[in-house]
């Protein structure tokens, strides 16, 4: 054979294989897709509506009803439909807020524990139909239903199982009213997601006049069984909440958190409305039977309702971002709920509060990092398969995942950048469908070619964000330790959250160190004690430092990286309150009376109930001083009692002969219940004394207890002395 033939022949061949190559790889290609069968699934799994009721994250809760009109949190029944009258009633507003907040739904109570239907029913009187509002003309559940469809929300329903209104309650007869009720609720309105059903039940009420105390069996009385069945046949879409479901359960607080370690499944039939061991509700059972994921739900205020006397109480901006990432991060939903106030409206302050939380959650997670420069790999991929590649947890689809193979329970996601990136949070989700199983993990990062460990966890479920130092890595592993079975990651995200700036809290202890504090220790604090604003260049604050003569503190927190800082915070400090000792007190238990001078508005001292007498307490400064003024702080309690709304204050020098030296009126101090500062003419005097001359009996609340004439409240009193 010449060259040329040589030549010719090579050509032939190499044409066959080139030709082959394509359809090798097609061959091969087919074979590793087709022959990987997924994972199987592990323990209790989600149903469809379970899975679609995941998705809806965060929505709110209102509890607008009869409470609203009669400052309540839990009305008697005894209630009359004509207090029900709203004067602005908008439930468009409330959509367009909840929709504007981020929200997915709004759960309304559509009838409470006081048995007010906020629907024209036909199974009592005591609902809208009898009410001044729109004339008796109106439905609100129809009005929000049609709101919800506007803005794009999805409608769920409050419905109160027990009934202080209703006469029959206790008989057969009301569980038929009850179910006839959850009847016209799930035909009427259209598309409803979830149905919420309160532990709440049986003890006092209105009971159609009877007054009196009436227990039920809470497992049985309602017909629980016949109840989910109205709900099965009207929504079957619908989840069911309670405290054990059975789709979705409540998280055993109502604080705002799950637990770190919160599983999604529970051994269900062992729960039942009321169950006293609803602590585990925090953290699921690792041997559930069932799939019953927790919703997070708590108020934006203190109390359910709306009242005015909480106005400057509506949760700080940290508080509520530390709520989102206790549940929303901890494999919860957040519901969140909004006390529509008696004009019929979200009140403003609250709005405005959503709104801040939707722009610092917004800002928290604006760029996610693994999706440009970054490449992912996995210590095993699931029969080598290009279905279960590492990649799947980073490209942004929820239906595809990363596996590992039968038998494989631990192993690593890693994530490397290009180039040295900074990150502070880590989102991970499982891929639910098939069960949830990671008991343990941990995260480490490599930064100056060191790995070090930034975070070691528990449980994921279908979403869990963590929250860290910033760091700045070129390298990130998250080691699953171990799981119930395979593992199965539909997501890892990366984001790198700016510094959290928020005002800063001031507080003092009563040997006078001050103490300020922010949430990140990246931001910085700076402050003035001569009145002047402060900026960075400013004392800086490094550690707890005196202030034991009258100060002006001014305070602002301030983030280099972005070179913003907050609006100042100023508080006043005067002499420090160690040496203080209560001198006399009309009534009262002495040995708690130094909660009214402990630096601290959030305790208080209170004098005896049923007293007939105007109440006052004095106290022994241990020290002459020259006096000008002094301060009292009104009850934080959520259900305050005995709050100063007409004072004497008078003033000694020996304990024994005292001197008037103020005496007013504390206007509103009810409704906006903040300290309260009171200027006169300076004195000479070691000993002060505050009366309550006109004190407020205290919220009309059952759990407020017994309305007493003048028992007396002082969360913190101050004076103010000459410099
Ligand atoms: C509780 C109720 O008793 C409260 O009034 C409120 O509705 C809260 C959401 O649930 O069990």
């Amino acid at each position: 054979m010449n060259i040329q033939s040589h030549l010719e022949n090579y050509k032939v061949h190499m044409k066959a294989i080139l030709l082959r190559v394509p359809l090798l790889f097609i061959f091969i290609l087919f074979f590793s897709c087709k022959q990987v069968e997924p994972p199987k699934p592990v323990g209790p799994l989600p149903s469809e509506r379970q899975l679609a009721w995941h998705d809806m994250k965060y929505y709110a809760f209102v509890h607008f009803n009869m409470n609203t009109f009669t400052d309540m949190e839990w009305g008697t029944g005894g209630e009359k439909p004509e207090q029900f009258n709203p004067t602005e009633l908008d439930t468009r507003q409330w959509a367009k807020v909840a929709k504007e907040a981020g929200m997915t739904g709004i759960i309304i109570t559509a009838k409470h524990h006081d048995g007010f239907c906020l629907w024209p029913t036909k199974t009592t009187e005591h609902s809208v139909k009898n009410s001044p509002w729109k004339d008796g003309n109106g439905d609100l559940i129809k009005d929000l239903s049609e709101a919800c469809k506007e803005y794009g929300l999805k409608l769920g329903i409050y419905l109160s199982p027990w009934d202080r209104n209703a006469s029959n309650y206790g008989e057969p007869e009301y569980v038929a009213d009850f179910h006839a009720q959850l009847r016209e609720l799930l035909t009427n309105y259209g598309d409803v997601f979830e149905v919420w059903f309160d532990g709440a039940n049986g003890g006092s009420g209105y009971y159609g006049g009877a007054n009196e105390t009436r227990k039920i069996d809470n497992k049985t009385y309602y017909e629980w069984d016949k109840t989910h069945a109205i709900v099965r046949e009207l929504q079957p879409n619908a989840v069911i909440f309670s405290d054990g479901g059975p789709d979705i359960r409540w998280v055993g607080t109502e604080e705002g958190w799950a637990n770190e370690t919160n599983w999604s499944i529970m051994k269900r039939d062992e729960i039942f409305p009321g169950w006293p061991r609803y602590v585990e509700l925090r953290s699921g059972h690792e041997d559930g039977t069932h799939w019953l994921p927790a919703e997070v739900n708590t108020s934006i205020r203190p109390g359910w309702y709306y009242h005015s006397r909480e106005d400057h109480q509506v949760k700080s901006l940290e508080r509520l971002v530390r709520t989102y990432y206790e549940s929303i991060g901890r494999n919860g939903n957040f519901l969140l709920n909004l006390p529509v106030d008696s004009r019929g409206l979200v009140h403003e302050k609250d709005v405005e509060q959503l709104m801040t939380l939707k722009t610092q959650i917004d800002k928290d997670f604006a760029k996610e990092l693994t999706t440009s420069g970054a490449k992912i790999s996995a210590s095993n991929v699931r029969g080598n398969s290009s279905n279960y590649a590492a990649e799947n947890a980073i490209d942004g689809n929820p239906e595809t995942y990363w596996a590992t193979d039968d038998g494989v329970v631990s192993g690593t996601l890693t994530i490397a950048f290009d180039t040295p990136t900074e990150i502070n949070r880590l989102l991970l989700q499982e891929y639910i469908p098939l069960g949830q199983r990671v008991e343990n993990f941990i995260v480490e990062a490599e930064v100056d070619d060191q790995w070090i460990e930034i975070d070691g966890q528990t449980t994921i479920g279908f979403r869990r964000i963590l929250q860290f130092e910033t760091i700045k890595a070129t390298k990130v592993r998250v080691d699953f330790k171990m799981a119930k079975g395979p593992l199965v990651i539909s997501n890892l995200e990366l984001y790198r959250a700016p510094n959290f700036l928020v005002a800063p809290k001031i507080s003092r202890d009563v040997k006078g160190m001050v103490t300020i504090s922010v949430p990140d220790e990246e931001v910085e604090v700076y402050y003035t004690t001569d009145g002047s604003i402060p900026s960075e260049n400013s004392t800086k604050y490094e550690a707890s430092f005196l202030v034991n003569s009258p100060t002006t503190l001014k305070v602002i927190a301030y983030d280099s990286q972005s070179q913003m800082q907050t609006e100042p915070v100023t508080t006043y400090y005067d002499i420090p309150k160690e040496p203080w000792k209560v001198l006399t007190s009309t009534t009262g238990d002495l040995r708690k009376a130094h909660l009214l001078f402990d630096e601290d508005p959030n305790t208080y001292w209170a004098t005896d109930s049923n007293v007939k007498t105007p109440q006052d307490v004095s106290i022994d400064l241990g020290d002459t001083y020259s006096i000008k003024g002094f301060t009292y702080w009104p009850n934080q309690d959520r259900y305050p009692t005995g709050i100063i709304t007409n004072y004497e204050f008078f003033t000694s020098t020996n304990g024994k002969n005292w001197k008037l030296a103020a005496k007013g009126e504390f206007s509103n101090i009810v409704n906006s219940r903040l300290e309260q500062r009171v200027e006169f003419k300076s004195t000479k005097a070691r000993f002060i004394k505050l009366r309550g001359v006109k004190v407020d009996p205290g919220a009309s609340h059952e759990i407020s207890g017994q309305v007493a004439d003048f028992k007396t409240s002082y969360a913190e009193i101050g004076v103010i002395t000459e410099d």
